[in-house]
């Protein structure tokens, strides 16, 4: 997984290079970019698929295919931050998981920018190229730095985060939005930040996130404090001080039907 995401982002290197000229170019970069998230999908699921001929994926771009082992599944997003990168802002990675009988296992998130190789199996521990990862140690709200993702034009659950955001800066020491799932989920794991919540976001985004931060002793689960954060597109991720305290505050502002994004 690590030498296949290496392998991609050279690529991905050279082509947020060219991205960064393109901002002024009339037609701007958005083909160029949706190229490059191709292409980098390709070339990982080619070195995932000689590694593992029989496994299936789950791919931001190219959806599902279901491989001769049913228990095993790829889940990859060859470009988290997409939106960064289109706007040459340096905040994206490479996130790729491996999902056994509906569990993640193995996740691997690679940010080229800085070479920051975050990687996690089951069991085995949550890392940061070699370094040991451990969820931070803070147990006040008050001094906890949470990040999140804030919806846009077109996507659901603009209310909603707005009581969520109220709620939450009233009671913690700062809210970050940097734009990649993935490596929200990495910085808690790797005790940036105390915690991660977003809702409406795609398995992909997430999968590997989750066995890094369990793998570094913090908890993840969606709203409902249940297990089901691909199916239901929740995550509340925090440290084990922590995590309890976030998802009580964030489900004081739902009703007992808010919308599900
Ligand atoms: C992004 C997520 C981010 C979310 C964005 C987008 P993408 O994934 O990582 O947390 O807020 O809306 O979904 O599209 O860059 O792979």
């Amino acid at each position: 997984m690590m030498n296949a995401a290496r392998k991609a982002a050279r690529g991905l290197i050279r082509d947020f290079g060219e991205v960064e000229n393109l901002q002024v170019s009339m037609k701007g970069p958005a083909d160029f970019v949706s190229s490059a998230d191709l292409k980098t999908e390709k070339l990982l699921r080619q070195e995932l698929q000689k590694a593992r001929p029989n496994y299936g994926f789950l791919m931001e771009e190219g959806g599902e295919v279901v491989g001769a082992d049913s228990l095993h599944r790829w889940i990859i997003d060859p470009i988290d931050g997409t939106t960064n990168f289109l706007h040459g802002i340096p905040h994206f990675c490479i996130s790729l998981a491996l999902e056994r009988e509906g569990e993640i296992v193995a996740g691997v998130i690679y940010e080229p920018i800085h070479d920051e190789m975050f990687h996690a199996e089951k069991g085995a521990g949550a890392y940061l190229n070699e370094r040991r990862l451990r969820v931070s140690a803070r147990r006040k709200m008050e001094e906890a730095v949470f990040a999140t993702g804030i919806p846009f034009k077109g996507r659901p659950g603009h209310e909603q985060f707005v009581a969520d955001a109220t709620a939450v800066m009233a009671t913690c020491a700062g809210i970050r939005r940097f734009g990649s799932a993935a490596l929200d989920l990495a910085y808690v794991a790797a005790g940036r930040y105390e915690g991660y919540w977003e809702c409406g976001i795609r398995p992909w985004d997430i999968a590997a996130g989750i066995v890094l931060v369990k793998e570094a002793g913090g908890y993840v689960t969606d709203m409902d404090g249940k297990n089901e954060m691909l199916a239901t597109g929740e995550v509340v991720a925090a440290n084990d001080h922590l995590h309890q305290p976030i998802l009580k505050l964030l489900n004081s502002v739902r009703g007992p039907d808010s919308q599900k994004n």
